[in-house]
């Protein structure tokens, strides 16, 4: 990055060169398909004009891109870094073609080339470099980072293998591995000379330096390189383009060639293996986290190379190291990369010779935490043994900001010793652990949760302590999403009507939405807004018979519940009401119930048994209802297998009600639920995570609520929670759990779900059975509210209309006002 700012990419002859109009653009493609794809049109392959468009967009991209980093390296303003170990982008293509505003130049080139711009598009591999919503937060964050024009990094993980592919066989999810990159990747720019080199394994030893300093030197048995590789964020119809760096891991050549010249050929050959092995492959979440040396290595890795990145800008700016937390704040994505703390504090203290208290007050002033789960089980921590042995430097600064926080501690509560072991950033209680998100929470000067329940549950639960010791650094930021990937890009029909109703200003700007709240009774707009809902009904079912074979009625109320397969997710719960229905219908014929679609998408974490027997029953489930003649028209059940951001496209914009039953307390917010709701689907929910404030802004009228509220959950399991006694309670609920038990959705196997079943009859730790009851009626009061077309499309354009606070530009702003003290340079 050059710090001159008077060698300024000069804009137009070269924006000339790269016009944004159809003929050039045209031009460009074929000039592409043959230099760079070695192709010529009439043998090119449909993926060979992915290829060739790709490039002639990502060229147009490249003028906004280097201006932008020009006018970041020349002007005095704090650039904030996001730190994680996910970014879910999604496909590229489409999304270029609408921040750029060349989507409708691009169809015309491709036409005139014969080619169909959807087709073309629908072509993209997704970069799947994340599991659900923390990872696809992060992409819809760099998004408004950019639209803001607020000066921002993303730095990550190239992973070679994204989160697995799932296929569904005999009704069992099967993973396959995500060969991404396996035909290229266009919108990656790889910088062999931005590399930086990362420590492991070894020893330490202290001596004093020249001039009478303590200094620690960190021998390494082992380094890696990492190589950046960086993907443009273009903003929404703005000059800004941002940068996703994202790091590769290689073998560092000085290494092999000592080996190889001792005569150890294969070790060298070996050791290669091992520092490529890095960058290698996405971990699922939801496994146990018990011995995965490799996860600890790829966090270290990754924020090890982000730090010294940072380093290098800011020498590059021509700044003082004293400066650091001036020009850069780093927001650290739940604990996934919160080994910053000692990192940076590393590269202070040892690499650059500063004090430990400068150091200190340096790295707090840079970073700040957001924390995405209360759950016990998902909260990091790592064994000692396992942590020493590789990261033996980091570990003494960890042990030594421990010392330091303690004697804050007993200072402020002396002899309450019970108070310092809990708030330790060392578990003594069993094996010795690391607890990552005291680490995270004491090295930062902010620490947000991602809802307004969430925020609060943090406060009194997992980190009460802390909140009690610096009440003034604990914050609430609610998620939000892109309205340009999750409501422009995925349902252009809606789009149009929302520009001609508000004007195109509500892109930008989604609380304009609100103007549609005078249109929410008008007869004749209602009837457009069922049209469009209708349509991309009609895409979503050709979608599903492509990938099931199941043949399913857009008329139908489309039930979806997409998302991670978790236990307190309550996937379950749904395919309990789904065999209570089919029950109903199977002894009343003419019920009068609405005709129902239910759909379910999500991945399972492999290892994670229950998470896959869900998915098999909602299969066993589907196979007995899709064939069962005295069903057809009445009830279908579909499982969309591999559920991505690119089948989310087609999935958000054709629901008619969005499925968010989490037991209260457990999901830190959700981020589909907004999607759904953007989209004018109705939501049946508990009271958890973002949920609440969904309803808020959507009026209690218009929102589905049922069951147990957080506190009930949390009294209910303090004095001992008896499922057995809702199933007696419940006749229904009963015949369900007794059906799936015999076999009846098993082929006859009733083995098959009795690990299920008992589960729910003996702990059900997420209480689906003590909200059974509650959520039947509710489903209910969703039956009657669908058979008034009129009401409920009333219902579908205010959640819509009042879905202006879930953009994540709102997030975004509340971020840079609060918590990074960092304003858009225009
Ligand atoms: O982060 C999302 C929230 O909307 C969801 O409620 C929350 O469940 C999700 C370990 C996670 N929390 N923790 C993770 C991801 C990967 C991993 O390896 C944990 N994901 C969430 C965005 O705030």
């Amino acid at each position: 990055m050059a710090a001159n700012p008077t060698t300024r990419v000069p804009g137009g002859a070269e924006a000339a060169r790269h016009g944004l109009d159809a003929e050039s653009l045209q031009r460009d493609v074929l000039d592409n398909l043959v230099s760079l794809q070695a192709r010529y049109p009439a043998i090119a392959t449909p993926h060979d004009w992915y290829m060739a468009l790709s490039y002639s967009v990502r060229d147009r991209l490249l003028l906004r891109w280097v201006d932008t980093v020009q006018r970041y390296a020349a002007a005095d303003v704090r650039v904030a870094c996001y730190l994680s170990a996910e970014f879910l982008i999604g496909p590229q293509l489409g999304n270029n073609l609408l921040n750029l505003g060349i989507e409708a130049q691009a169809r015309a080139a491709m036409l005139a080339l014969g080619q169909d711009l959807d087709t073309v598009i629908a072509l993209e591999e997704e970069p799947g470099l994340g599991n659900g919503g923390l990872g696809r937060l992060a992409a819809c964050y760099l998004d408004s980072l950019a639209t803001l024009q607020m000066p921002a990094l993303g730095y990550g993980i190239r992973y070679e293998f994204g989160i697995f592919r799932q296929a569904i066989r005999d009704g069992w999810q099967v993973e396959e591995t995500d060969k991404w990159l396996q035909k290229g990747n266009p919108w990656e720019i790889v910088r062999p000379d931005v590399a930086y080199y990362v420590n492991f394994g070894g020893h330490t030893q202290s001596a004093t330096d020249a001039e009478g300093r303590f200094r620690v030197r960190w021998t390494a048995a082992n380094q890696v390189k990492g190589v950046a590789c960086d993907t443009p964020v273009p903003g929404y119809r703005v000059e800004t383009c941002n940068t996703l760096r994202l790091w590769k891991s290689e073998a560092v050549e000085s290494f092999d060639l000592a080996d190889f010249n001792v005569g150890d050929y294969y070790g060298a050959v070996q050791e290669k293996v091992i520092s490529e092995t890095l960058s290698k492959v996405l971990y699922p979440n939801d496994e146990p986290e018990m011995g995965k040396r490799l996860r600890l290595a790829q966090q270290y890795f990754f924020v090890s190379c982000s730090l010294q990145d940072m380093l290098r800008l800011l020498e590059l700016k021509g700044e003082p190291i004293e400066r650091f937390a001036d020009m850069f704040v780093a927001q650290l994505n739940d604990t996934h990369p919160s080994i910053a703390v000692a990192e940076l504090m590393r590269l202070l203290l040892d690499e650059r010779g500063l004090q430990w208290e400068q150091a200190w007050d340096i790295t707090r002033r840079t970073l700040a935490y957001t924390n995405h789960t209360l759950l016990p089980e998902a909260l990091e921590t790592w064994g000692l043994p396992l942590f020493r042995s590789l990261l033996p430097r980091p570990l003494e600064i960890i042990y030594e900001i421990n010392r330091r926080f303690l004697d804050e501690v007993r200072q402020r509560h002396p002899g309450d010793e019970s108070r310092v072991a809990r708030m330790s950033l060392i578990d003594e209680s069993g094996d010795r652990r690391i607890r990552m998100a005291h680490l995270a929470t004491v090295g930062s000067h902010a620490v947000n949760g991602v809802a307004a329940l969430h925020s609060s549950l943090l406060r009194e639960t997992v980190l009460r302590d802390f909140a009690e010791l610096w009440p003034e650094r604990f914050h609430n930021v609610t998620n939000g999403v892109t309205p340009r990937r999750f409501l422009a890009l995925c349902n252009p029909g809606l789009a149009r009507l929302l520009d001609e109703t508000v004007g195109e200003g509500w892109i930008a700007d989604l609380t304009r939405l609100r103007g549609l709240e005078a249109h929410a009774d008008d007869a004749a707009f209602q009837r457009r807004w069922r049209a469009i809902k209708h349509a991309n009904k009609e895409v979503l079912a050709q979608h599903i018979q492509s990938a099931t074979g199941v043949v399913v009625d857009p008329r139908a109320l489309f039930d979806i519940q997409v998302k991670r397969i978790h236990e307190y997710k309550r996937q379950h719960l749904n395919a309990l009401y789904m065999v209570a229905l089919y029950q109903r219908l199977r002894r009343e014929p003419q019920l009068a119930l609405a005709p129902r679609c239910f759909v379910f998408g999500g991945k399972a974490a492999p290892g994670y048994a229950m998470a896959k027997l869900i998915i098999r029953l909602i299969n066993g489930i589907a196979e007995v209802v899709n064939n069962d003649p005295a069903m057809e028209g009445r009830l279908k059940v579909i499982f969309f297998p591999n559920f991505n951001v690119k089948s989310a496209h087609h999935i958000y914009p054709a629901a008619d009600l969005s499925e968010q039953i989490s037991t209260a307390g457990k999901e830190a917010s959700g981020t589909g639920n907004m999607k759904f709701m953007m989209n004018g689907a109705l939501t049946i929910g508990t009271l958890d995570g973002a949920n609440v404030e969904i309803r808020e802004e959507a009026g209690a009228e218009n929102f589905f609520l049922f069951g147990l509220r957080a506190q009930d959950v949390e009294r209910l399991q303090r004095e001992g929670y008896r499922p057995a006694d809702h199933v007696a309670a419940h006749d229904e609920l009963r015949e369900a759990l007794d059906l799936i038990a015999s076999g009846h959705f098993s082929r006859g196997e009733s083995e098959v779900f009795r690990p299920l079943v008992e589960n729910l009859m003996q702990w059900d730790h997420f209480l689906a059975l003590a909200d059974y009851a509650d959520y039947a009626a509710c489903q209910a009061r969703v039956d009657a509210a669908w058979q008034d077309p009129a009401g409920w499309t009333r219902m579908s354009i205010l959640n819509t209309a009042r879905s202006g606070k879930f953009s994540s530009d709102r997030a975004i702003r509340e971020y840079g006002d609060r918590i990074w003290s960092l304003a858009p340079i225009g």
